[in-house]
């Protein structure tokens, strides 16, 4: 017996037949207030679910250990289920939706029994905004309910949002045993619903994270006409009070988080600059009346990843995980009851308890690589005002990004709308710990979206270049690459809060007097003079080192991403793409140029 917080028929629908096929013993409607949460925190408490932190020193702060094979998103079990196999594209795995709603059920069949299953009705986005999505996750951890409390807006108001009659991503997981071996995560972005079963892991069963904020909300984009992307936003304000909005997409792990909430050298912060967080990883895009394009943050926290964030590489960060926050496989500190992780200080303090539970002898790591932080985004220190924003914030750049230890240089900027498109198709990046498999990999991910596009990566393609067409004043857009590594293996660029002097040329390529630029085969590149490196540890020939633009490298790339589009990607590609790839093949080969 419960009492539904709605009138909204298929909502009930979608709850009942739930609650039907996994038999739980009880159902709870989570509400968002504050009195349920705290319950569902004393009883996680109790269970052992989440162990509470040191009240004085990390107030309201929980530590969550997952099973030690439930640890990242697991790429080779999620799924995009549409009808026609080749919708979902060759970078996408799929399954039949028949086949995957029929296994899934199996799998789920009576897994409640003895549990509780909690309704999370919840907003990506404002609620109320016309970017807004509502969504119904049903789950029976307590994790995943407070979770998705900081991750997004909870509560009955969504369900007011919805009304009798209001559409919404059906999002069901199941916890199950957490066997690896029958793990799913399944899209069926043709019904707008999310199926996850046997993980209790963040971005597998956060289902208005990855699940409906990129791979189901790329698809509703690309019908609706916006983009789903896998992006942070940030404002930064010059001395003279003006604000401009730049959206970033690197893949998981590449920093985001710390770009985002990035602090400027001293210098900087002498002559006014300042920057403002308005997201650190999923930005919901649309074109505005003005031929602009307009970005939200669809989210309402951080999932950030903990190891190496500390006072000096992410001040923001570490202050926005001081209270109310959920800390997910890091180690805890038994003397006085707070968590460390490798590079929170040079040295691990002594009585730690490992990400597993065990005492830390030293030997690995004492938090695991891809342990993470659920922190409110109203806890960090340079939340932009704009952070609630209905209509978001007006893009003036567009960054892509990702780990290349060689050939693509620290920055440089597209010629075109197509040619940055092409620029984001073309991405690269080393792979890392926030998804299972081998670490330090270079692999191809388009726009930082390989596991995130819910259709097919050659429409995703065509949708940018469509969007293009609607703008009257697109962004202009750029890549960087903060990782160019010397002949001993050791980063070039510093990176952090340096990169503020990155960001500053970008805006300056930005508006209506662009600096100069010098133009090479793959696009405009910074003269070594216009990068501000004073009072920093980098020469001027290591500075013109990590600008340059190798040739026969380029070559080389380019006929690695011929090869990615026609044997990855397939087919779908739109003509604008071939056409830069052959001028990129010219500009490269003729030795007269650059
Ligand atoms: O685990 S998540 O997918 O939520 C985080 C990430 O990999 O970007
Ligand atoms: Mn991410």
């Amino acid at each position: 017996v419960y009492m539904a917080l709605t009138k909204n028929k298929e909502v009930l629908e979608f709850v009942n037949t739930c609650a039907e096929l996994t038999q739980p013993d009880k159902i709870i409607w989570i509400d968002g207030s504050a009195n349920q949460i705290k319950q569902l925190k004393s009883e996680a408490v109790k269970s052992g679910e989440l162990i509470k932190l040191n009240e004085h020193l990390l107030p309201d702060c929980y530590l969550h250990r997952t099973a030690v094979n439930d640890v990242a998103r697991v790429e080779d079990r999620t799924f995009i289920c549409t009808a026609n196999k080749e919708d979902a594209g060759n970078v996408n795995f799929w399954l039949d939706p028949k086949l995957a709603y029929h296994l899934a059920s199996e799998i789920a069949r009576a897994s409640m029994k003895g549990r509780t299953m909690y309704v999370i009705p919840f907003s990506m986005g404002v609620v109320g905004s016309e970017f807004s999505k509502i969504g119904i996750e049903i789950t029976d951890s307590i994790y995943v309910v407070l979770n998705m409390n900081i991750m997004t807006r909870v509560g009955k108001s969504c369900l007011d949002r919805l009304g009798k009659t209001g559409s919404f991503t059906k999002c069901f997981h199941a916890k199950c045993n957490v066997d690896a071996d029958k793990r799913y995560i399944l899209h069926f972005p043709e019904d707008n619903t999310i199926i996850s079963v046997n993980s209790a892991y963040g971005g597998n069963v956060l289902l208005g994270k990855k699940c409906l904020a990129l791979r189901i909300a790329s698809y509703l984009g690309k019908n609706e006409g916006w983009l789903a992307e896998h992006m942070l936003i940030l404002g930064v304000t010059f001395p003279d009070g003006e604000k401009k909005y730049i959206a970033a997409a690197f893949p998981s792990a590449c920093g985001k988080t710390n770009l985002a909430m990035l602090i400027p050298p001293k210098s900087y912060l002498e002559r006014g600059y300042k920057i403002e967080c308005v997201g650190d990883d999923i930005a919901w895009i649309r074109v505005g009346e003005d031929g602009r394009l307009w970005a939200v943050n669809p989210e309402n926290g951080f999932f950030g990843v903990a190891p190496g964030t500390n006072e000096r590489s992410n001040f923001n960060a570490l202050q926005a995980t001081k209270r109310g926050t959920i800390f997910t496989n890091v180690a805890l500190n038994t003397d006085d009851m707070t968590v460390w992780w490798e590079g929170l200080s040079e040295h691990c303090p002594p009585n730690m308890l490992d990400w597993t539970g065990k005492p830390y002898d030293g030997s690995g790591t004492a938090a695991h690589p891809n342990s993470r932080f659920t922190a409110p985004a109203v806890n960090c220190p340079c939340v932009s005002p704009d952070f609630n924003s209905e209509t978001g914030v007006p893009l003036s750049a567009i960054i892509f990004g990702g780990r290349r230890a060689t050939t693509t240089p620290l920055v440089y900027q597209a010629k075109s709308w197509e040619h940055g498109v092409f620029i984001g198709s073309a991405m690269s990046s080393e792979t890392t710990a926030a998804a299972s498999g081998q670490t330090g990999v270079l692999r191809h991910d388009p726009m930082a979206m390989k596991p995130f596009a819910g259709y097919h990566m050659g429409d995703y393609f065509a949708h940018w270049i469509e969007i293009g067409k609607q703008l009257k004043k697109p962004p202009e857009i750029f890549n960087v690459n903060w990782f160019r590594q010397d002949a001993d293996g050791k980063f070039i660029w510093p990176g952090f809060g340096d990169n503020m002097r990155v960001i500053e040329w970008i805006l300056k390529r930005c508006g209506d007097n662009p600096i100069g630029a010098e133009e090479t085969p793959i696009g405009f590149v910074p003269k070594p003079d216009d990068i501000n490196i004073e009072d920093m540890n980098l020469s001027v020939d290591a500075l013109k080192e990590i600008l340059s633009v190798d040739k026969d490298k380029w070559i080389k790339e380019a006929e690695e991403i011929e090869k990615y589009y026609a044997e990855t990607i397939g087919s779908r590609i739109p003509d604008e793409l071939y056409a830069c790839l052959e001028e990129l093949k010219r500009n490269c080969k003729n030795k007269k140029e650059g």
